[in-house]
């Protein structure tokens, strides 16, 4: 097995410096656990950096934490400067890349210098992978902080195995496009075989944003950039569920709980726990508690509110001015409600240990969950299993990942504080064994795909693309298949060779009349023609006049029209049977609505055919919007003879008689070819491609192959094939 290496910002252990010694942390995070359950211990190694900026040690330490790392932890550290630690950690990453994918645009700053420093140390980063990583290892990647990585790597190491999660949403492409930096991100990501997030929606996000920067389709999942395949797929991280399950019966947590329901005289109890951070809707969610005090004074005296807050980010001017608006507002409630028996807020700032954490979610009444963004929130995950066999209300923000699968929590809008205010109503009134119940099905779901569950998922679909890039190697035309072409051509006495025009010959152009044929290709197409062996056959859906203007003065044979219209080489024109053109006076004015409805498409009216070109249009509404064309479309041809064809940004209506399919069978049935070949790039080609001989050699442009034999990614590379085999 190759080596697993896993990237992140920080490494899962974290080294301190007290009165002059080393001390190492390790951090039993959820990840550590699901890579455990790969076994293979010493073939994980762990990349990122310590916690101490490497100008401020002497030599020795330095020495010492790499040792230390490297032998008691497999890690090995990244050497980040405090003057790093500023402008790509706190500038970079937590003033631009965290608020702006959270929507927060508005504390976005948009400064050159923080974007350099985020280049330079992800080249930081990419030297320690150089260092440790052969090219056949498998690289995971972790989180925003190192989005250009993948792509840095692959540069390097063109076969290794990459894969990218990003923790944090990914945000609309409405907010994404505000980004100075915009393209190399996502340039910086595709260098991956897999991007994982957490939510569909954080994925599509990411394909649109693809799409229309780098103007790259995805199909199913798959996005092709640069001649290479990613796959973009979602993976609801999970948690130790194990651990959290059985929390209750740890004689630890146990002590915990003793201890503090001692403390918590029987008031029911609301809890809430997050990093101190903008994107959680702290204050938010005080005022809210604030409201049902005011609004339902019964509560007073038997409700307590533990707000736990984990320091975070302290040297960003930011997370400071949020604290003290913190402090100030429990202070403000806590003076206003309180009695003297009584404090309405318990607050804590600092973190806490996992059992006495267990025992805060084990005694809560309700969790208090109400981020204003959040890429997942593991947090109220680890409530609920906690809660598995017990009651214990969830509240949950519908703008964190996990309200996605937990659906039966009572989900609010973070920003509406009256809702949150009755949610907490109808949850310290709900009865108990309505609690169980929907405590039950989410934790049926959090055990299915918890840490381990979700490890292997990610690193079993990086291995599939790896399958599937594969397969699409193998249907390239190259290497021996090439060459038995070429030598079948060689050797045939009598050949047919069909040739779509527009995105096979020649590329797409935005304006269909700017695919004019070039002086080369007119070249090429007259020696091949030129060789009396040889029928060459042009078919396209373009109509007859243009195929004659270009093609008319050479021994070429055309189909017109899709197939409506048929042209032996120094034959005339000729109709193909059964046709009638009664069905466009029905169908055009929908296709004129829907032109109308689509700013930038047009509608060609063919002789046999209607077509509604989308190219031009704005890509989102135009997919909208040809979904919602096709379905009418396919509903009422059904029973006119008619075909609804789908091109590349073309939806096309034609008589079922009309397809280069049945005009090519024409040329299929005249005599024994000793060697076929066809090229074409869209669906319709595919068509003639499945009613070819095995032995035809059938060769679609592009990857997204079905009936062809083999693929060839551009026009330029049919045309260089074309050129080898008339020499
Ligand atoms: P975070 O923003 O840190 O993570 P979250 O998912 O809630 O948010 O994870 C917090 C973790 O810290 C939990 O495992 C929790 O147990 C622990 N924790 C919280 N308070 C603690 C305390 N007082 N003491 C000790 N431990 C505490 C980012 C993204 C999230 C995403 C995660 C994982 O912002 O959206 O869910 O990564 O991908």
């Amino acid at each position: 097995m190759a080596n697993l290496i896993l990237v992140s910002n920080r490494l899962s252990v974290s080294v301190e410096k007290r009165k002059s010694k080393l001390e190492f942390k390790p951090s039993m995070g959820g990840l550590a656990t699901g890579l455990s359950s790969l076994g293979q211990k010493d073939r994980i190694l762990r990349i990122g950096w310590s916690g101490l900026a490497v100008d401020e040690l002497g030599r020795e330490d330095r020495r010492e934490i790499e040792t230390t790392l490297k032998r008691e932890y497999h890690s090995i550290p990244v050497e980040l400067t405090r003057e790093d630690l500023e402008s790509f950690y706190y500038g970079f990453c937590n003033n631009v890349i965290w608020p702006l994918f959270h929507y927060f645009p508005s504390y976005t700053t948009y400064d050159n210098s923080l974007w350099e420093s985020y280049r330079r140390v992800n080249s930081i980063y990419l030297e320690k992978v150089l260092e440790a990583a052969g090219p056949e290892d498998m690289i995971w990647i972790h989180d925003y902080q190192l989005m250009l990585l993948p792509a840095l790597i692959r540069e390097k190491f063109p076969d290794a195995q990459i894969g990218f999660f990003l923790h944090i949403p990914f945000p609309s492409f409405e907010v994404f496009r505000l980004l100075p930096w915009r393209t190399e991100i996502l340039t910086g990501l595709l260098g991956a075989d897999l991007i994982g997030f957490h939510a569909y929606d954080y994925a599509r996000h990411f394909i649109s944003s693809v799409r229309r920067l780098l103007g790259v389709e995805n199909n199913m999942g798959y996005v092709r950039h640069e001649q290479r395949l990613s796959r973009v797929d979602v993976f609801p991280m999970g948690i130790d569920y194990k651990k959290y399950s059985g929390a209750l019966s740890n004689s630890g947590v146990q002590r915990e709980m003793n201890s503090a329901a001692r403390e918590l005289q029987g008031l029911k109890v609301i809890l809430s726990v997050d990093r101190l951070d903008y994107t959680k809707g702290i204050p938010e969610r005080l005022k809210a508690y604030e409201l049902l005090l005011e609004n339902s004074p019964e509560y007073r005296e038997k409700v307590v509110l533990l707000l736990i807050a984990v320091p975070s980010r302290t040297r960003v001017r930011r997370y400071r001015a949020l604290k003290r608006e913190i402090d100030e507002l429990i202070s403000t409630i806590n003076g206003k409600l309180g009695t003297i028996g009584w404090v309405p807020i318990h607050y804590f700032y600092r973190g806490f240990s996992f059992e006495r954490l267990s025992a805060f979610y084990g005694l809560a009444d309700v969790l208090l969950v109400t981020p204003l963004r959040d890429g997942m929130n593991l947090v109220a995950k680890e409530f609920v299993a906690t809660h598995r066999d017990t009651g214990g209300v969830l509240i949950l923000s519908e703008t964190a990942g996990s309200a996605r699968e937990m659906g039966e929590a009572l989900l609010i809008n973070p920003n509406n504080r009256e809702e949150i205010a009755s949610a907490l109503k109808t949850a310290l009134e709900m009865d108990e064994k309505e609690q169980i119940e929907r405590n039950a099905i989410m934790n049926e779901r959090l055990s299915r795909y918890d840490i381990v569950a979700w490890t292997k998922d990610f690193l079993n679909k990086l291995i599939q693309v790896r399958e599937v890039q594969e397969g699409y190697q193998v249907k390239k035309l190259a290497g021996d298949l090439k060459s038995e072409l070429v030598a079948a051509y060689r050797q045939a006495e009598r050949r047919l060779i069909i040739l779509d025009y527009d995105g096979t010959l020649v590329p797409i152009r935005a304006r269909p009349q700017d695919a004019a044929p070039d002086p080369e290709l007119v070249d090429l197409l007259k020696r091949l023609a030129a060789d009396p062996r040889n029928d060459v056959v042009v078919a396209s859906g373009r109509r007859r006049g243009m195929m004659s203007g270009w093609f008319g003065n050479m021994d070429l044979s055309l189909i017109a029209c899709h197939g409506a219209w048929f042209k032996p080489k120094g034959q005339k024109w000729q109709l193909i049977e059964g046709l009638n053109n009664e069905w466009k006076e029905q169908l055009l004015p929908i296709f004129e609505l829907f032109k109308d409805r689509t700013p930038g498409s047009t509608v060609e009216e063919k002789e046999y055919a209607l077509a509604w070109h989308f190219r031009n249009a704005e890509p989102e509404l135009a997919a909208l919007r040809a979904g919602e064309f096709k379905d009418i479309l396919f509903s009422v041809t059904g029973d006119l003879n008619l075909d609804v064809l789908e091109g590349k940004k073309v939806l096309e209506v034609k008589h079922v008689n009309v397809s280069k399919a049945n005009a090519a069978s024409l040329w299929l049935s005249r005599e024994n070819w000793q060697f076929i070949l066809a090229a074409g790039d869209d669906s319709n080609d595919e068509a003639l491609f499945a009613q070819l001989p095995d032995t035809a050699y059938s060769i679609k442009i592009g990857i997204d192959i079905f009936e062809a034999r083999a693929y060839l990614e551009s026009s330029t590379q049919l045309r260089q094939l074309l050129d080898e085999i008339v020499k």
